[in-house]
């Protein structure tokens, strides 16, 4: 769908106060929206009327102010429930971001389910959130982890997932969008072929929910998880889905307050979800400010922010296309939000840092994404990743930008 015409960058933009900032004396150019996006002055606000006025633990008290924290901080999960279509509430589960959800579901369901000889799928694109979790309960469980390969353009090839699904497939757990190369996985069809063997699957949405419309029902997902940090809204905070059979069947993850239902010495009972998987005074003010951030992606659509984020990538890779010495590392048909990229021969960190003296910030390493890396058989990429509020405007200067760059790094 193309961009609604009401989408006014220039009013979006003046809502985050950042964007205002001089970095080296350039105006900030930020293309670090893959590594954590900026926040709206609105999510800002909410934290500081929060701290300012509101505070107070929640789901402990019966006093005034408790009770307007507890509904406040319950109030996101209604959000987030409708904003991602689940279908009851208590199934959005509220965590440190990502890669706590993906550790839950690998300890908690791994623990309970995982048996000698089951075999886990992830791919080549995986975060090391979605390795590295998995490779820790498979041990523990004596399970094997089997690894979907890609393509040359950085797209899973999916004749060999299914090459690899069989009986013993138990989990298949696989990034929506990779947040390296921008790729957007068939999620629909990898999740159907894994039900036709009983394997359950688990998106890592993190680089997917800032940039599209995400259906977990539609899906058909039976986890999904994303970091509030991405979506405009405040770190250390995200959320995981989970269908409710699942969830139920699950085993906590962390004991402590409440998480429980009745203690004794003896013996705990837990408490019903979503609370079952929250243990501890969560981060109340982050989540209540997470729902701001929801109420603005809400207001501007998700449809709208895709169809500008698609222009201004199609517009990037056109312009780069036209510079001499880059290579594109990833180019897969359908991809989102991210383009990474190398300048001739020259060291992604050597590029990072001339563009940072000329205020463009873009991340540059292997993203956390080694074995990809490994893959394509360099230590990393540059990564520009854009937002909402990317203008073309800021596209030509980062071109110009590496024009200016390139003759310094030969
Ligand atoms: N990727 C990047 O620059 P946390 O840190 O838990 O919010 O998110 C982890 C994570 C998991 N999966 C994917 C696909 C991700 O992109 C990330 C975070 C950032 O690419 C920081 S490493």
């Amino acid at each position: 769908m193309k961009a609604a015409t009401t989408y006014n960058i220039d009013k979006l933009r003046k809502d985050f106060p950042i964007l205002e900032r001089v970095v080296n004396g350039k105006p900030l150019i930020y293309f670090d929206n893959g590594a954590s996006s900026q926040k709206p002055q609105q999510v800002i606000d909410t934290l500081v009327k929060y701290y300012s006025g509101e505070h107070a633990n929640v789901h402990r008290g019966v006093h005034t102010l408790s009770q307007h924290a507890t509904d406040k901080y319950e109030h996101t999960r209604t959000l987030l429930q409708q904003f991602f279509n689940a279908e009851h509430d208590y199934e959005m589960i509220l965590t440190k971001g990502t890669t706590d959800s993906i550790n839950l579901v690998a300890s908690a369901w791994g623990r309970a389910f995982l048996n000698e000889g089951d075999e886990v799928i992830i791919s080549t694109l995986e975060h090391h959130s979605n390795i590295v979790p998995w490779q820790m309960i498979c041990k523990e469980r004596k399970a094997v982890l089997k690894v979907i390969p890609i393509n040359e353009k950085g797209e899973l090839l999916m004749d060999e997932y299914e090459q690899l699904l069989s009986d013993k497939t138990k989990m298949v757990a696989v990034n929506h969008v990779s947040n390296s190369l921008g790729t957007v996985n068939p999620v629909k069809e990898i999740i159907r072929l894994a039900h036709q063997y009983n394997a359950l699957v688990l998106l890592d949405g993190a680089q997917a929910v800032p940039h599209m419309k995400v259906d977990v029902r539609e899906l058909d997902v039976d986890f999904y998880c994303a970091s509030a940090h991405k979506m405009y809204g405040p770190t250390g905070i995200g959320f995981l889905y989970g269908k409710e059979e699942l969830l139920n069947a699950m085993p906590p993850y962390q004991g402590g307050g409440d998480m429980i239902d009745k203690v004794t010495f003896e013996k705990t009972t837990y408490n019903d979800l979503p609370h079952k998987f929250e243990a501890g005074t969560p981060n109340i003010a982050d989540v209540i400010a997470f729902g701001t951030a929801i109420e603005y992606l809400n207001e501007i659509g998700m449809d709208a922010i895709a169809a500008h984020e698609e222009e201004i990538l199609e517009y990037a890779t056109e312009q780069m296309r036209q510079l001499e010495g880059i290579r594109f590392v990833g180019e897969a048909d359908q991809k989102a939000g991210v383009i990474s990229f190398l300048v001739g021969e020259s060291h992604p960190y050597d590029v990072g840092v001339l563009l940072d003296k000329l205020g463009i910030a873009v991340r540059t390493g292997h993203h956390c994404t080694q074995p990809l890396m490994d893959r394509y058989n360099i230590p990393g990429t540059v990564r520009a990743s854009f937002g909402l509020y990317t203008t073309k405007e800021e596209v030509d200067q980062f071109i110009k930008a590496l024009q200016r760059i390139q003759p310094m790094l030969s």
